[in-house]
């Protein structure tokens, strides 16, 4: 897979040489390639921003850098169009099942925007094109799109054939579909069996593959209840009980 970032803050997206992404990368799974947007600047002070039309607070991201960069970094490949993803707080929220889709496309381009956004005519534009997402990382308000790029290229580069050492690993994460569909991930425990008094749940220690396959469940359930309710049709007391007599 490539990925293309343009942003005013390419130092921002040096977390992308390190860890599972960074490995990916050395290990040619995944081709990043990071711009600034103020080589596309008109004048001298290399400007990208300018006031809101309308009036109001905050600078609006100028049209004709991002026309550019995105039209430069477009020539750049093999002619296929890429998917653009616009990282902002008023996209669709970025989920799992978006990290799968975006996994399968060969080719992402993300403009994450500093300030009030982007002139939306740059997006419109694009649209008629390309493929384009705009994805929210969750509510509340960041001072720009490059922490969410982070999130999201972590969340999709782990997905790529041959990234995770595992194929399996990612089976049973919270939110994946299949087998704890819906459920959060219960607590995990490793050695010593005893640390600072405390033990660890008899039932991992039994060697019964289906009770704790059922104790896991559980915890699941019960993490679920407790941290995202949303989640789970109902958590009350006695649902909780109907979940253990399911078992
Ligand atoms: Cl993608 N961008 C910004 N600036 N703030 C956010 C966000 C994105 N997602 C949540 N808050």
């Amino acid at each position: 897979m490539r990925i293309d970032v343009v942003t005013i803050f390419p130092e921002y997206l040096e977390p992308l040489n390190v860890s599972l992404v960074g490995k990916a990368r050395a290990r040619g799974l995944l081709d990043v390639r990071v711009h600034d947007l103020r080589d596309w600047a008109h004048d001298k002070h290399k400007t990208v921003d300018d006031t809101p039309y309308g009036g109001g607070p905050g600078m609006v991201m100028k049209p004709e850098p991002w026309g550019e960069a995105l039209d430069a970094v477009r020539a750049s490949g093999d002619g296929r169009e890429p998917v653009l993803v616009v990282p902002t707080p008023s996209g669709r929220p970025f989920t799992q099942e978006l990290a799968v889709e975006l996994s399968q496309r060969p080719w992402l381009v993300f403009a994450p925007a500093r300030y009030e956004g982007i002139d939306r005519r740059v997006i419109d534009e694009y649209a008629e094109r390309w493929e384009v997402h705009e994805v929210s990382i969750g509510d509340y308000v960041l001072a720009g799109g490059e922490a969410a790029v982070l999130v999201i290229t972590e969340a999709v580069a782990r997905l790529l054939p041959g990234v995770l050492g595992n194929a399996e690993s990612h089976r049973d994460d919270s939110f994946s579909p299949g087998a704890m569909a819906d459920l959060l991930e219960g607590p995990v425990y490793t050695k010593p069996p005893v640390w600072r008094d405390r033990t660890i749940p008899e039932v991992l220690l039994s060697g019964h593959h289906g009770k704790i396959a059922r104790w896991r469940r559980d915890q699941a359930f019960r993490r679920t209840c407790a941290n995202r309710p949303d989640l789970v049709e109902r958590c009350d007391p006695a649902a909780l009980d109907q979940h253990d007599r399911a078992l």
